[in-house]
């Protein structure tokens, strides 16, 4: 008997610290889905601000030099859409190319990471700034001068047909395709494929 006396005085039993365990299990359980939540909303908010400070940039040297950064001419230029990358887009607001830029202004400095090819919310290696889930943000800019430049979401093509109803009245737009690293929804992400609407992509223009 006093050694069961002694083992009371000591506190928890296997079984109660068992119990104390399953309850921690699954409380985090309950609490892991609200955290990543929480996470994945402050990663939108990030890459928004990323977009809205890459579409100043750009502006800014718009007003600068009366052009915007790119060599393309006749039709809209985009960038860091899988098929052009943004490294020259991004050395001339970075002042790290004075070939358009030619007073090497800093239109943009994001945090740089040279030590990985895809870093979140960093510039890489590759020279082009990539989102909070470390795909690249997509810039397309008005470089034949219409004031129009093609909605990503429902044509895909840089300077299309400037009258289609598709076209945005803007001069620049940029955009991240979100947790899924494709345009639209799918995925980890609500929505349909090439849809805005419902995914997880952030856009500068809405
Ligand atoms: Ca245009
Ligand atoms: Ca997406």
């Amino acid at each position: 008997m006093a050694h069961v006396q002694d083992r009371n005085r000591h506190g928890f039993t296997l079984l109660e610290l068992l119990v104390v365990i399953a309850i921690i299990v699954v409380l985090a359980g309950l609490l892991f889905p609200a955290v990543q939540s929480v996470l994945e909303r402050a990663k939108k908010v990030q890459g928004k601000n990323d977009l809205t400070q890459i579409v100043t940039a750009v502006n800014a040297f718009y007003t600068e030099y009366g052009r915007y950064p790119t060599t393309v001419s006749g039709a809209d230029a985009t960038y860091g859409d899988g098929s052009t990358s943004s490294k020259a887009l991004f050395d001339e607001l970075r002042a790290k190319s004075g070939t358009l830029n030619t007073r090497l202004i800093v239109f943009i400095s994001p945090p740089e990471d040279g030590s990985q090819a895809s870093p979140k919310g960093k510039i890489g290696s590759d020279g082009q700034f990539h989102d909070p889930w470390s795909s690249v943000y997509a810039v397309r800019l008005d470089a034949n001068y219409d004031n129009v430049v093609n909605n990503p979401y429902t044509d895909g093509s840089a300077g299309g047909d400037p009258n289609s109803s598709y076209d945005l009245r803007q001069g620049v737009i940029a955009w991240s395709l979100g947790k899924n690293g494709v345009l639209g929804g799918g995925g980890v992400e609500p929505g349909n494929a090439n849809s805005y609407t419902g995914s997880g992509d952030v856009i500068s223009w809405q």
